[in-house]
């Protein structure tokens, strides 16, 4: 045996080599050895894995060189903490980061296996909800990309997102499991596992001096362990490491229990442990509020809190220096326990003193809000707080006593200014915010987009905002072009390469170069064909999985995203059904033809984002099934939306709808993803549609209806719903229809309340803002009909959508709020 070879002398793997042939040969060795199948009676799945593990090879090399150049460097670590990560499909991305695309395809091609086929196969991993969880995977590739040493830090889910599927048209919900048959890009960690407590109570013990401390003793423990999986940058820039914890209990069963005969009992510890990470909550935009979301969000950060400062220890660093090193982004309020969790750890268990601890916290953490919905901000019962975790109760009565004391001392505070930003609401049973957590213990609290972040500091935080004045700043969120540009469209990427050249495949920004091309008829023409392709390619898929026939020559008129109120599909359906009784009433005109695409999924409980669903899919089946609008009208809700899905359905877009009432989007990033590939947006002046227009040009978009401010005016004074439906002929008759049973001949009054809403309070404008809706479709269809002005237009939103690259925002998250 060879005891003690030093380890600088160990022998590194030969670096790999990737022409096809090679691939080839090492797909079949890892088909054989690594999978245990015989080529000749391989499934495409196993195709699938094989083909992965040779990818996965080519990222270790990169991925260790990455880790060891941060530890040589002892270079500041960026740790992103999220409840969510909406990756989707990880091999198209890794392969084209890579630069192994074509190569692999031949590769699989020489065994007569066709890549697509299998690509096709490989699950999403739907970790996340939306918008949220969709921004997380992007930054961790832009992070990667931009040579930041990043982490992301998650809950790996067995069972992702719901599946959707539609029963006569209501929504119904499915498990997900991307599991199935396992996970060939993750790396489980058991060397990298901590305990985790819950529950208890908390010792004080006198250390002699005047001093005490508390010692936390949880009445119930379970293990975190990681799993990793690699995150490559684009060219392979960086190998950055995505870690998900799951949870696992401390005695795998309880012998002695099953030895009594009590077999159920003997595993009821190890359940509970598991149950912890099986699932995501479901809900977007709304906290779900139970129990177990707490303690998932507990687990997670403490175990991520755990691992942190390990790492920095474990490089020599001491604890002061802790905001030098590592910079925690606190994806939304989802992991904002962490403050109170950083600072047990600091005083609890490696004895620093309150006030020093609490200034490491602060120079640590960085909060980003997406959301201004008031039943959006999370906030805990104080006892089940109390219950789960005594001692981050006491530190949180800590904290808010200290920034209470600053309040009233430095700005005077008043009674009603002390009891908004106090960490307690005390209107009602008592509550732990848990916005006004992670707003006090950080030193940067941002927003994702410019007018998101101006209603910050006028709403939910102005009086924390009076307070500590320099701490709001915005970061207008981005997507990456990899995935939703050069991978997702491939016939535009090359068209552009051909145009401009390959500089921004480096730098979206440089996509500028392809204004001077929006008037060449030529160019324009080509521009078209690939629009037209990538429609006949979303039409084959609803063609296949709905027996739906499309036209490609109609418009593309397109909304999917997460069902809900404030983003008005019922204003688009509404819309929809008043264009159809318009060209029904004048069947003479020259109607633009257009298919009206839906996709999204609504949280199992939001009753009237379930009724939507059923409202599009109802509309859709009348219209559809009319003679009398036959080419010119269809309607389809395309079933189960997910990553993958709205990588086909974003480059088949004509016309992007991002109608949200003004003022409550936060962002929205998939307004961002069709305008890069040619989409016209009709939109509110919500978000970040504000400044896409202020990016492609006021003339080639189309923004209707109430502002923010129009709306929050609106609010507080009252309107009158009633007198302007009565107002609008089209929109009375079309919500009559709707109301009387036109669409639901077998249940009369299934619409009623829905559109009774909209009678008595209209809460999201959608009366208010139909007649401008309308209009504005009106005029899409004007521009539609002179071909040439809308390729232009079409032209000059992918050539000035490049600073909406993610690859910008991460840039200023790393100037102004990480400093790494
Ligand atoms: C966004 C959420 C969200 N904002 C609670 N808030 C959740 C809130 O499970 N929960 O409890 C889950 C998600 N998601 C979205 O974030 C905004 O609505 C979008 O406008 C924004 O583009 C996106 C990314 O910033």
């Amino acid at each position: 045996m060879i005891k003690n070879l030093p380890k600088a002398d160990l022998p590194l793997p030969a670096p790999r080599v990737s022409n096809p042939e090679t691939l080839a040969a090492e797909i079949i060795e890892r088909l054989t050895y690594g999978i245990g199948k015989d080529a000749k009676v391989a499934k495409p799945h196993d195709w699938l894995t094989a083909t992965i593990l040779v990818v996965r090879d080519r990222i270790i090399d990169r991925w260790m060189e990455s880790t060891r150049e941060t530890y040589a460097t002892n270079a500041k670590r960026v740790y992103y903490l999220s409840l969510e990560f909406l990756i989707g499909r990880l091999m198209r991305d890794a392969m084209s980061n890579l630069g192994l695309m074509e190569e692999i395809r031949e590769a699989l091609g020489s065994l007569g296996v066709d890549m697509a086929v299998i690509a096709g196969l490989e699950p999403d991993a739907a970790l996340g909800n939306g918008g949220l969880g969709r921004l997380a995977a992007c930054f961790m590739e832009s992070m990667a990309t931009v040579n930041i040493p990043a982490y992301g830090y998650g809950i790996r889910y067995v069972h992702g997102l719901f599946r959707q599927q539609m029963a006569d048209g209501w929504q119904v919900e499915l498990p997900e499991t991307w599991l199935a048959h396992g996970n060939p890009w993750e790396f489980e960690r058991r060397e990298s596992s901590y305990e985790i407590g819950f529950g208890g109570g908390v010792e004080t013990i006198s250390t002699g001096t005047d001093e005490i401390r508390h010692v936390w003793k949880p009445s119930e423990r379970v293990i975190a362990m990681a799993f990793d999986t690699p995150i490559v940058g684009w060219r392979g820039a960086r190998i950055n490491t995505l870690r998900l914890w799951s949870a696992q209990p401390i005695d795998p069963i309880l012998l002695d229990a099953f030895n009594a005969g009590d077999h159920i009992g003997a595993l009821r510890e190890s359940n509970r442990a598991e149950s912890l990470t099986r699932v995501l909550y479901p809900a977007d935009a709304t906290p779900a509020g139970q129990e177990l979301r707490l303690r998932q969000e507990y687990f997670f950060c403490s175990a991520s809190l755990q691992d942190i400062v390990r790492r920095h220890l474990q490089q020599g660093n001491a604890l002061t220096d802790l905001p030098q090193k590592v910079a925690i982004q606190l994806n939304d309020t989802h992991p904002a326990v962490s403050v109170a969790e950083l600072m047990r750890q600091l005083c609890d268990i490696h004895g620093l003193d309150f006030d020093t601890a609490w200034e490491i916290t602060k120079g640590t953490f960085s909060y980003t809000n997406h959301t201004l919905l008031p039943e959006a901000l999370e906030s805990w019962p104080v006892p089940l707080f109390e219950r789960l975790l005594p001692r981050h109760m006491q530190l949180v009565y800590a904290i808010n006593a200290k920034c209470l004391v600053e309040a009233r001392k430095e700005k005077n505070f008043n009674d009603a200014e002390i009891s908004s930003i106090s960490l307690i609401d005390e209107n009602g049973d008592r509550r732990v915010r848990m916005g006004n957590l992670a707003f006090m213990g950080s030193h940067s609290i941002n927003g994702v987009s410019a007018l998101h972040t101006e209603l910050m500091k006028e709403t939910v935080f102005a009086n924390l905002h009076k307070l500590y004045p320099d701490r709001i700043n915005n970061k207008t969120n981005g997507i990456t072009p990899r995935r939703w540009l050069m991978q997702c469209n491939p016939g535009l990427t090359s068209l552009i390469r051909e145009a401009i050249g390959d500089e921004f495949l480096d730098d979206a920004e440089k996509l500028t170069a392809l204004d001077a091309f929006a008037h060449d008829s030529a160019f324009q023409e080509k521009f078209a064909a690939i629009k037209r392709a990538n429609k006949q390619q979303l039409s084959n898929l609803v063609a296949s999985r709905m027996g739906i026939r499309l036209d490609p020559s109609a418009m593309f008129d397109i909304q999917i995203k997460r069902i809900h109120e404030y983003k008005r599909q019922l204003l688009n359906i509404i819309e929809t059904v008043a264009l159809y009784d318009q060209i029904r009433s004048h069947p003479e005109r020259d109607w633009v033809p257009r298919v009206k695409l839906f996709a999204g999924k609504a949280a199992p409980s939001y009753h009237n984002a379930k009724l939507i669903i059923k409202l599009a899919n109802d509309v859709a089946r009348v219209i559809n099934n009319d003679p009398s609008v036959r080419g010119l009208l269809k309607v389809v809700f395309v079933p189960n939306y997910n990553v993958s899905l709205a990588e086909v359905m974003v480059p088949a877009a004509d016309l992007s709808e991002q109608i949200s009432t003004a003022g409550m989007e936060a962002s929205g990033t998939g307004n961002m993803k069709f305008a890069l590939n040619g989409a016209l947006t009709i939109g509110t002046l919500d978000g970040a549609n504000v400044e896409m227009r202020d990016h492609v040009g006021a003339d080639n978009i189309f923004i209707f209806g109430m502002t923010a401010e129009e709306v929050g005016n609106v609010r507080t004074e009252g309107h009158n719903p009633r007198a302007i439906i009565e107002h609008s002929r089209e929109l009375s008759q079309a919500l009559s229809a709707i109301a009387s049973g036109v669409f639901s001949p077998d249940d009369r009054g299934r619409f009623q309340e829905l559109v009774d809403g909209l009678y008595s309070h209209d809460w999201f404008m959608v009366a208010a803002d139909f007649d401008a809706y309308a209009s504005a479709q009106r005029t899409v269809d004007e521009v539609w009909l002179d071909r040439s002005t809308w390729n232009a237009k079409t032209i000059y939103n992918t050539a000035r959508m490049g600073w909406f690259s993610s690859d910008r925002t991460i840039k200023q998250y790393t100037a102004d709020i990480w400093r790494a």
